[in-house]
């Protein structure tokens, strides 16, 4: 499916919208992780992103091959450095962080990477990826060191997604990052969305049904959800059905 995604870029996803469950693998083990697998079987889900800012286990590869063992669901890695590679996965978000001005993270760690990218199997999604205040300093935003971009600045939103896509990137991903006390506003998201062609991902602090409809109305084509479904595991049920039925509706409407 993300290989669909990829293809169909320029077309905004036909308007389809898509469900990535990230999976911090500092917040799984084993009997958790078997337990949203088995989740997943009933309440499609399109990708697993699997990676967190920081990392402080090593549980990754583990986490990685189980899904592998027990899902046919897409595992795309969302590093937050080079070390963060696996070939394991099928895909990973080339992130540059286009929102900080930090050279480490918009160049520096993919220059690390580009060796062993190249002689990897992975499937290379290059993305603009926009840290977005959400209410309190995320560990994303402080292990980057960069300042993310003010939640009331659509338009700073908005020209940052348009240069990362004159520079050729092929996803812009908004994210208030991974606990945000408040998503990333629905203007903000309909204000970029107005202002790219490529796919639009969102996540960060979705944690109630409204709050993913809400971004999903705004624009965003493919939700993030990690956090509150690691918590609850009940809400991934809840919002793979609400992609379900923009889809349906989707398809009824054609
Ligand atoms: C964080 O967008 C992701 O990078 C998901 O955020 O964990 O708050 O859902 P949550």
């Amino acid at each position: 499916p993300f290989d669909n995604l990829h293809q169909r870029q320029k077309q905004q996803l036909s308007g389809r919208k898509h469900l990535a469950v990230l999976l911090d693998p500092d917040n799984l083990n084993k009997a958790s992780c078997l337990q949203l697998l088995s989740l997943s079987k009933a309440n499609p889900v399109d990708f697993f992103f699997v990676g967190g800012s920081l990392i402080t286990t090593n549980n990754q590869a583990a986490i990685i091959g189980l899904i592998k063992d027990n899902s046919t669901t897409p595992v795309i890695l969302f590093p937050s450095n080079s070390q963060h590679i696996n070939n394991q996965a099928d895909g990973i978000l080339l992130l540059s962080l286009i929102s900080g001005r930090n050279p480490e993270f918009l160049i520096g760690q993919h220059v690390v990477s580009a060796p062993m990218l190249k002689a990897s199997q992975l499937q290379v999604y290059p993305t603009g990826y926009m840290l977005i205040d959400s209410g309190r300093q995320t560990t994303a935003s402080y292990m980057s060191g960069t300042t993310p971009i003010p939640y009331d600045k659509p338009a700073i939103a908005a020209c940052t997604a348009m240069a990362g896509e004159l520079l050729g990137l092929n996803y812009i991903y908004l994210d208030g990052g991974s606990g945000a006390q408040y998503p990333v506003s629905t203007e903000m998201i309909a204000a970029v969305r107005q202002a790219v062609e490529i796919p639009l991902i969102v996540g960060g602090g979705i944690n109630t049904p409204d709050k993913a409809r809400a971004a999903l109305e705004a624009g965003a084509d493919v939700l993030v959800v990690g956090n509150h479904i690691e918590k609850n595991p009940g809400f991934l049920a809840e919002v793979s059905g609400i992609i379900a039925s923009y889809n349906i509706t989707l398809d009824v409407c054609r």
